[in-house]
């Protein structure tokens, strides 16, 4: 089977960090590019972070572009709470050694997609999808030959930003509404399927064998997050959101999905950056999104572990 061809538009962020080491450490997995966006911190933040774990993972060839440093039309929000004053607290980042790529993460993100074949490219968002949008708007061909949208956002019972809305929709839920209503296939893993990610002590005792430099920054990474979602959010095990995203790319039957329609909801005097799912069935026979429901906890963590074992030992 030849690799999954796709590029990691992120945040890092201590969950885009494991999606992009899950990402470059599964073989059936090609990243053709990592793209940042504002969203856990300032564009400035989250590029040099995704630089640095570049370095980490000894990640080279691929190439990293900076994107939008604001969402479409609201003001920027962080997360600080979750992903500290640096998006990426709790970690020691070495010195980025790969250089940026020239171009806007916009302008490689379309780039990549003409010079692919049609449908062979599988992009997955894990922050505000505001490179996205701009991408689909800036050339609309680039959605009919996208295989697929596979994103970490949303939720159709859950929020975490506000009472209904997640948030990489709610700090640019404009940009969302175009990416949503693109007719390209789209896949939303949103907060009702990464709750069950969490990343509890036999996770972390089985990545603690693992003993090399990769493995044990997932450690110090989820230390801190885990640390702050206990205080933030009460939960007794960090919720890892991102990885989700890439686990189903490699490998979809890692859980399981309902086609059902979603649009974003702008316009809400409480509600704004919804996901809103429209569960009556049947589905149109249109429909293009469909939402992930249920995970296989066994099969997600077995994916992230052997992406750490793969990688293996990189130079301090
Ligand atoms: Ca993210």
């Amino acid at each position: 089977m030849l690799p999954k061809k796709i590029i990691l538009d992120c945040d890092p962020g201590h969950d885009d960090a494991i999606a992009l080491l899950l990402a470059h450490g599964n073989p059936d997995i090609e990243l053709l590019a990592v793209t940042t966006v504002v969203g856990n911190q300032t564009l400035n933040k989250v590029t040099r972070n995704a630089l640095s774990i570049a370095r980490i993972a000894n990640i080279h060839n691929v190439p990293f572009a900076a994107g939008c440093h604001r969402p479409l039309v609201r003001d920027i929000q962080t997360a600080p709470a979750i992903h500290g004053e640096t998006g990426l607290d709790g970690v020691v980042l070495p010195e980025p050694a790969l250089r940026l790529d020239a171009r806007h993460a916009v302008d490689l993100i379309i780039d990549i997609i003409m010079e692919n074949p049609p449908k062979s490219i599988t992009l997955v968002p894990t922050a505000g999808l505001t490179n996205i949008a701009l991408a689909a708007r800036k050339s609309p061909h680039i959605v009919e030959r996208v295989k697929e949208v596979v994103l970490m956002g949303g939720g159709y019972h859950t929020g975490n930003w506000s009472a209904v809305a997640e948030f990489n929709i709610m700090i640019d839920p404009e940009a969302a509404h175009i990416v949503f209503n693109e007719k390209w296939p789209l896949t939303m893993v949103g907060l009702d399927l990464t709750h069950q990610a969490q990343a509890t002590p036999d996770v972390i005792d089985a990545i603690s064998k693992i003993k090399t430099r990769p493995a044990q920054f997932v450690l110090d990474a989820l230390q801190f997050y885990g640390e702050r979602y206990r205080e933030s959010q009460y939960f007794d095990y960090p919720p890892v959101h991102d990885p989700c995203a890439v686990a189903y790319v490699i490998d979809p039957t890692v859980m399981t999905t309902q086609k059902v329609p979603v649009n974003i909801e702008l316009a809400g005097t409480l509600t704004t950056g919804m996901t809103v799912a429209d569960f009556r069935f049947p589905p149109p026979k249109d429909c293009h999104t469909q939402v992930a429901i249920k995970l296989d906890q066994a099969k997600f963590w077995q994916l992230v572990i052997n992406a750490l074992k793969n990688i293996g030992e990189t130079e301090s």
